[in-house]
């Protein structure tokens, strides 16, 4: 490929120096994200690029250029200071996909406060318990989401200013005040907090797989990660259109939302609206997307729809394909080579690492249904999870184990440094994912640590048993979870979500089980299948297995905060 520098170039000397070089800043000066994603993009003379076109549920479309950004996100950060909005406050930003949501994030940091982004899905008591933890002062939000706000206010004393960015004033209540961006005096220049490297910027709420959701709380200085990894990993270029299609409730919609197009200055294209095969397609050939930032609960979703809507759309504007957040299915890849001329890249990362550290990179060959390679300047191994040492063997199963020390580590849980130190052992951040590394140094998922199997002393992933499951033709979406077992403590059972036109049946269970068991050890065969309707996800859209294993155990679910209830 032309134009690619291969990873193995990209290796050689190495060091995270070079994007602070390329963004012009040093580890002793001043780093501020607000300020790296608008205002230096305008210094370099992009200020009449557009930076963000908006597209509403409703198909209204509003597009900015970073200088428009800019004055908007410092007439924001003038705003919040003007409310007593001090440096390292907490501002939570509740709000739909709205250009508010976006912009407001770039003026909180630059004000200096510290962003604490939230779906705006969630009903009040997830709300509740996040505002409580991070003793959050301000909230920007929508109208439709104020009586959420309203409802737990008497119970969190530390939420002394409610901004509400459309309606006008009409009908609010002490505390409340209308943020209205384009009503504001414009602020030209605005003097930038002077955050540096180690300021907290964002505090984002992971709930992990058991107990109280956690605010992994980042720095300014994730820009080096995240910076390099946008350009390398996504492969932005100066001309390209880039669309993500994740809500900055989760971190993909931030460190790859907002800051990995912008801090590059690229024009990114963002969607108010959900999961629609029609819709999507719709937008990607209207707006010319040419990268394309997904996730595999998405790619299965498209892929049910079939080839059809595909086929109705001009789709030759895309050039590049990535995807995070659940293992990503070889079925996943495959198709999309089929239908798009062009193959899904799969990419790991997680709240915590706020950045990708395993990848396919763009011009390496792929291995369908692995994770890639460690991005450079990222030291990855598994390790044994009793003695916490690397696992040299190819193909052997241990804990995903990171080196710590790259730019967008996360630096704690919000005051709960605890837990956060249970992470590390034996000088390695875990991931809390098991997966086996080959020969050729690809990495292969296995499943959540919580999530695996263990059927008479055998530990059984659910990945490999999902990804024969989907291979199917009638199989949309699948869940493998351990059910309890007299004789193997644990045996395998599976829950299944059919594609239209498929009825469930004895006869289909047997035809899909004949189906895998071409595929599957003896060990990780299913002994029992059930058709459902649909499957628990988060609002990032991974399946939660603890739920389907809970049941099956009869045991209390535990956190759902962030579990879909709809
Ligand atoms: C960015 C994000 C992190 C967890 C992670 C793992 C799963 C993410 C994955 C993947 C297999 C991939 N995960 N990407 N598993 N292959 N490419 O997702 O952050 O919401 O914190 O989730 O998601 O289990 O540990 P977060």
């Amino acid at each position: 490929m032309t134009g690619v520098v291969s990873y193995e170039d990209r290796l050689k000397g190495f060091d995270w120096s070079l994007g602070e070089k390329e963004l012009g800043i040093t580890k002793d000066g001043p780093i501020n994200i607000g300020w790296l994603c608008t205002d230096r993009i305008c210094r370099m003379g992009l200020g009449q690029k557009t930076g963000f076109i908006w597209e509403g549920s409703e198909g209204a479309v509003r597009t900015y250029t970073f200088d428009r950004l800019r004055v908007l996100s410092n007439t924001l950060a003038r705003f919040l200071e003007k409310h007593g909005v001090a440096a390292g406050d907490r501002v939570c930003l509740f709000m739909d996909r709205v250009p508010e949501l976006y912009i407001g994030l770039i003026g909180i940091l630059k004000r200096g406060a510290i962003a604490q982004p939230l779906f705006s899905a969630f009903g009040e008591d997830s709300l509740k318990v996040r505002i409580l933890d991070a003793e959050t002062k301000a909230i920007i939000t929508q109208r439709k989401h104020i009586f959420k706000v309203r409802r737990m206010r008497d119970s969190t004393p530390s939420l002394t200013h409610v901004f509400v960015v459309d309606g006008g004033a009409e009908g609010l209540k002490p505390g409340e005040y209308p943020l209205d961006l384009e009503a504001e005096p414009p602020v030209e220049e605005y003097a930038v907090h002077p955050t540096t490297a180690e300021t907290p910027s964002i505090l984002h709420y992971t709930s992990g797989t058991t107990g109280k959701p956690k605010g992994a709380q980042h720095v300014h200085y994730s820009v080096v990660s995240q910076y390099l990894t946008t350009k390398w990993v996504l492969d932005l270029k100066p001309d390209d259109i880039y669309w993500c299609n994740a809500d900055p409730g989760w971190v993909t919609g931030t460190s790859y939302g907002i800051i990995g197009p912008w801090v590059t200055g690229t024009t990114q294209v963002v969607g108010d609206f959900g999961f629609s095969s029609d819709r999507w397609y719709e937008f990607i050939e209207k707006h010319r997307v040419t990268v394309w930032y997904s996730a595999p609960t998405a790619i299965r979703l498209l892929m049910r729809d079939g080839d059809a809507p595909v086929k109705k759309r001009d789709l030759s504007c895309l050039r590049h394909l990535c995807s995070v957040g659940e293992p990503l299915n070889a079925e996943g890849v495959i198709w999309s080579r089929e239908v798009f001329g062009l193959p899904f890249h799969d990419t790991f990362w997680q709240t915590e690492t706020g950045s990708i550290v395993i990848a396919n990179y763009p011009g390496m060959v792929i291995k369908p249904g692995s994770m890639g390679k460690p991005f450079p300047g990222i030291t990855a191994t598994v390790v044994d999870p009793k003695t916490f040492e690397p696992i040299t063997v190819p193909g052997r199963v241990g804990l995903i184990a990171l080196r710590p020390g790259w730019p967008s580590m996360m630096r704690t849980y919000w005051r709960n440094p605890t837990t956060y130190q249970s992470k590390f052992k034996n000088g390695w951040y875990l991931c809390g994912d098991r997966a086996s590394i080959d020969k050729d140094g690809y990495f292969w998922f296995v499943g959540r640590d919580d999530d695996v199997i263990n059927t008479g002393g055998h530990l059984v992933g659910p990945f490999e048993i999902e990804s024969a499951l989907i291979e199917h033709k009638s199989v949309a979406e699948s869940a493998a979870v351990a059910k309890p077992d007299h004789v193997n403590m644990e045996v395998v059972k599976a829950f299944v979500v059919l594609k239209p036109g498929f009825e469930p049946g004895d006869d289909l269970e047997l035809e899909i089980m004949n189906f895998i068991r071409k595929r599957l050890s003896p060990l990780a065969m299913p002994q029992e299948i059930e058709f459902v309707a649909k499957l628990p996800k988060t609002r990032s859209g991974k399946i939660v297995r603890r739920i389907l294993r809970a049941k099956e155990f009869g045991e209390p679910i535990g956190d759902v905060s962030t579990v879909m209830e709809d």
